[in-house]
């Protein structure tokens, strides 16, 4: 008998799934891959259902002979494994990025006569709307903002990119790129407090109230569904901490970062070239401490930020300092440098690694840009923040075409390299 494999991410079965089920019954013995959570996030959007769950619901399903786990987004293993005659797919995954997976499973089957099954894809309200409604549900507090543990453990390193607004959020949340047949997207979102003074033409120095800080998130909630990691500065007073904390999970972010200055803080970017003063570890701790103890949820994460290498305060004193704030109950470090060399933060990652195997590490590589994502996860960083690139890509981009619309009299000349109206007005979902 012949072998009709498909593989499923989804978490809901509607009609479209069915009747890929029927149409490879025709074929001979049904497989239904389950793709498996680490490849399902860089895939498609994050699993509502565990992958324990998606497995028990394929195998629920009536003309399903076998479900196997696919590991990977690339068909290989699976298709070395079972070697199926045909494997069925609905026709969308002719367009787009996902075109190179096909193009890959095509060159796997076709090398031993096997054949793909190209189903019209199902295009119905019906199917429409429970997209909607898988989107709504993974954008509430309740479950967004538990969901940046949860990638911690599924992937060797979360990626968050900056957003300072509902447009750059949708970026974030949107970006799909495919390399080498694989597609690849952010998990989460950096709501920078650089990037979000800058939007409002303000310096980077607490200036900007909690109450506006509140409103990019509302901004960026409303329109996306990925995890928020919050730049909550020196968080400010303890007794004002203790609110923030409290708002900050209401709204379903998943985690505030808070860095051991007081004072009046400057960008961290500047480094001793301005005045900045770090807080003592017993102030830091106290703060770290009355946040912990305001947190109403398992799920939010106040993670401690160590300025000593940007103080030029040595390593030592940066290790001395997470060891006392893990103590204090952070549920994460994130030891930042400005150097254009990552040496720094390397040494630091391996030594607090050779004594703490468990607590996440983040960090943020604006200067010392050259590191890639596997060889930060290989020192142990849990994830890594782009911190201001949206926002350095789009300023010089507006300002040229500002001063070429006052060069030219007319707005003719920049057309070229704009995004035209038509796509501006489509980038954005409607209900
Ligand atoms: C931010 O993005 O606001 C940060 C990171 O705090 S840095 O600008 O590098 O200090
Ligand atoms: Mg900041």
């Amino acid at each position: 008998m012949k072998t009709a494999y498909t593989c499923f991410c989804t978490d809901v079965i509607h009609e479209g799934h069915l009747n890929i089920i029927a149409n490879a019954r025709k074929y001979g013995r049904v497989v239904v891959g389950c793709l498996s959570d680490k490849a399902l996030i860089r895939y498609n959007r994050f699993p509502t259902v565990s992958q324990e769950n998606r497995l028990k619901l394929y195998r629920s399903l009536d003309g399903v002979d076998e479900v196997v786990i696919q590991d990977d987004m690339l068909y290989d293993d699976v298709i070395t494994l079972i070697k199926p005659d045909y494997v069925i797919h609905g026709d969308n995954w002719k367009e787009g990025p996902e075109s190179a997976i096909r193009k890959h499973v095509d060159e796997l089957v076709s090398a031993y006569g096997g054949e793909i099954i190209d189903v019209p894809y199902t295009y119905s309200d019906k199917v429409k709307k429970i997209d909607l409604v898988l989107r709504a549900k993974l954008a509430m507090p309740e479950y967004r903002r538990k969901r940046l543990r949860d990638l911690i453990k599924m992937t060797p390193i979360v990626k968050a990119m900056e957003a300072h607004s509902g447009l750059t959020g949708l970026i974030v949340e949107k970006t799909v790129v495919e390399v080498d047949g694989k597609l690849d997207q952010f998990d989460a979102m950096w709501i920078s407090s650089l990037c979000d003074s800058t939007a409002k033409g303000k310096p980077d120095i607490e200036l900007v109230d909690m109450t506006s800080r509140f409103r990019t998130i509302d901004d960026i909630t409303e329109v996306t569904t990925k995890p928020i990691i919050f730049d909550g500065d020196t968080g400010g007073l303890t007794e004002h901490f203790v609110y923030t904390v409290r708002s900050l999970e209401r709204m379903g972010v998943s985690a505030v970062i808070i860095e051991d200055k007081k004072g009046l803080k400057k960008n961290s970017l500047f480094g001793t070239e301005v005045q900045q003063t770090q807080a003592t570890i017993e102030e830091f701790c106290e703060k770290i401490r009355a946040g912990k103890e305001a947190q109403l949820t398992e799920d939010f994460m106040i993670i401690a930020r160590i300025e000593s290498l940007i103080l030029e305060k040595g390593m030592e004193d940066a290790l001395a300092r997470a060891r006392a704030f893990v103590d204090a109950g952070a549920d994460g470090i994130m030891i930042h440098s400005r150097k254009k060399d990552p040496a720094e933060i390397i040494e630091f990652c391996d030594k607090f690694r050779a004594e703490d195997s468990t607590t996440p590490i983040v960090v943020v590589p604006s200067s010392f840009n050259s590191i890639t994502e596997e060889e930060l996860a290989d020192h142990g960083v849990n994830i890594v923040i782009y911190a201001n690139q949206l926002t350095r890509a789009a300023f010089p981009a507006m300002k040229k075409t500002a001063e070429d619309i006052l060069k030219h009299h007319r707005a003719m000349e920049v057309d070229d390299s704009l995004m035209s109206i038509k796509e501006i007005i489509t980038l954005i979902d409607e209900l």
